[in-house]
C-alpha cells in the first residue's frame, strides 16, 4: 500500500484505540472522585497488551493499571490515553515517570490536564524522554468524560447534571403535588445507570418528605454504586426513619442545613450515620447554591445529579449551575391541574434557550429522553 493509504490506516486505528481508552475510563465514571475517571491502552504492533482505567477511589491511576498488565511488551509500545499522564507526585509517584521508565515510545494523549500541577508537564516530561508524544485526538470526547474534572479545577464547582421527568404536558405531579408515575422501567433503567455514573445525588427536603425516595443506583448487580446522596434541607425537616436516613450507614447521606438549624435534629442525623453540613443562612432564608456546591467541591464531588423536585431544579437552571439538562418525558397527560416542571422557570427556558443544545435523543419503551448541554 501507497503512503498515504498507510497514514489514513494508522489514523483510523488511533481513533479506534482511542475510543476504546475513552470506553474504559467511563467504568470509572462516578467511583473516583476526586480524581477524574482516566481510561488507558497499550498497543503493541497493532494488538493490544494492556489496558486500564482509575481505580474506584482514584488510585492507582489508569496507565500504571495498563502497563503493569502490559508487562515487558510495552517496550516500544504505543499508549493511548484520555488525559495527560500525570507528572506529580501526588499520592501516587508521577504516570509520565511509569511511561518512561515502561519503555514506551509513543503516547497518543486526548486532552491536557488543567491541574495546575500538571497543565502540560506530563507531555513535556515525555517529550524531553524521547518519545513521539500526539496531543488531540478525540478531545471533544474526553472533555465531555472528564467534565467533572474540568469544572472542579476551573470552576470550583462540579459538573451538574439536572434530571427532570414529565408527563407529556409537561407536569411533575398531579394536582396538590400528589406523585404520579410519570415514566417506564426502561427509563427507570436508565437513570440508575445516570445515578451510578455521578459521585453525589441532589434533592431538595420537599422531595423527601412527600416522596420518601431512597435514590440509590438499584441496578442488579450495581447496588454498591450508589451516589453519596445529599438533601438540601435549611431547618433539618428530615425525618429519622426516612429511608434516606435509615440507609445512611450502607449508603452516605449528606444533610446540608443552615448553621440556625436545632443542634438536637442534627445530633440524632450524626447518630444514624449522616453527615450533617451547615452553611450560613442568607438574609432571605433559603442556602445559598453557590455555597452548596463550593463545599461539594470541597469534599471532592465532581459529577453531581440534581433529581428534584422542581423547586430545586429550577434553582439550579436560574443560577446558571446547570450543565447538562435531561428530560424524560412520558406517554401520559397529567392534565391542565398539575404542577408544572419547572417551579420558577418554564421547560423553555432550556428547551428553547440559545445557551443549550440537543447532544442525544432516544426512545425508552413509550418514553423519550433528551440531553441538552450547555454550549
Ligand atoms: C493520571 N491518570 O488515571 C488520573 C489522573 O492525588 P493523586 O496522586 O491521585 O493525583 C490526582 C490528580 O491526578 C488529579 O487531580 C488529576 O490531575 C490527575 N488524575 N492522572 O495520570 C489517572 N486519574
Ligand atoms: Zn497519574
Amino acid at each position: 500500500p501507497g503512503a498515504l493509504q498507510r497514514t489514513t490506516e494508522s489514523k483510523a486505528a488511533d481513533r479506534r484505540f482511542m475510543d476504546l481508552a475513552l470506553t474504559l475510563g467511563r467504568r470509572g465514571l462516578g467511583r473516583t472522585w476526586p480524581n477524574p475517571a482516566v481510561g488507558a491502552v497499550v498497543v503493541k504492533d497493532g494488538i493490544i497488551v494492556g489496558r486500564g482505567w482509575t481505580q474506584p477511589g482514584g488510585r492507582p491511576h489508569a496507565e500504571p493499571v495498563a502497563l503493569a498488565q502490559a508487562g515487558e511488551a510495552a517496550r516500544g509500545a504505543t499508549l493511548y490515553v484520555t488525559l495527560e499522564p500525570c507528572s506529580h507526585v501526588g499520592k501516587s509517584p508521577p504516570c509520565a515517570d511509569a511511561v518512561i521508565a515502561a519503555g514506551v515510545t509513543r503516547v497518543v494523549s486526548a486532552i491536557e490536564d488543567p491541574n495546575p500541577e500538571v497543565a502540560g508537564q506530563g507531555h513535556a516530561k515525555l517529550r524531553d524522554a524521547g518519545i513521539e508524544v500526539d496531543v488531540g485526538l478525540m478531545a471533544e470526547e474526553a472533555a465531555r468524560a472528564h467534565a467533572g474534572h474540568f469544572r472542579r479545577i476551573r470552576e470550583h464547582r462540579p459538573h451538574v447534571i439536572v434530571k427532570l421527568a414529565v408527563s407529556a404536558d409537561d407536569k411533575i405531579a398531579a394536582s396538590g403535588h400528589k406523585t404520579v408515575a410519570i415514566t417506564s422501567e426502561a427509563a427507570n433503567a436508565r437513570t440508575h445507570l445516570l445515578r451510578a455514573q455521578c459521585d453525589a445525588i441532589l434533592v431538595g427536603i420537599g422531595t423527601v418528605l412527600s416522596d420518601n425516595p431512597l435514590l440509590t443506583c438499584r441496578l442488579p448487580g450495581m447496588e454498591a454504586r450508589s451516589p453519596v446522596r445529599v438533601v438540601l434541607d435549611r431547618g433539618l425537616r428530615i425525618p429519622p426513619k426516612s429511608r434516606l436516613v435509615r440507609s445512611a450507614r450502607h449508603t452516605p447521606l449528606w444533610v446540608v442545613a443552615s448553621e440556625l438549624a436545632e443542634a438536637p435534629a442534627a445530633a440524632i442525623l450524626g447518630a444514624n450515620g449522616a453527615q450533617v453540613i451547615r452553611l450560613g443562612s442568607r438574609p432571605q432564608g433559603g442556602l445559598d447554591l453557590s455555597e452548596v456546591v463550593r463545599v461539594l467541591t470541597e469534599r471532592g464531588i465532581t459529577r453531581l445529579l440534581v433529581e428534584g423536585g422542581s423547586r430545586v431544579a429550577s434553582s439550579f437552571v436560574a443560577a446558571g449551575l446547570a450543565d447538562e439538562f435531561w428530560l424524560l418525558r412520558g406517554a401520559a397527560a397529567i392534565g391542565a391541574d398539575g404542577v408544572a416542571a419547572l417551579d420558577a422557570l418554564p421547560l423553555t427556558a432550556i428547551t428553547e434557550s440559545p445557551a443549550f443544545r440537543v447532544r442525544a435523543s432516544e426512545s425508552l419503551g413509550q418514553d423519550t429522553l433528551t440531553v441538552y448541554e450547555r454550549n
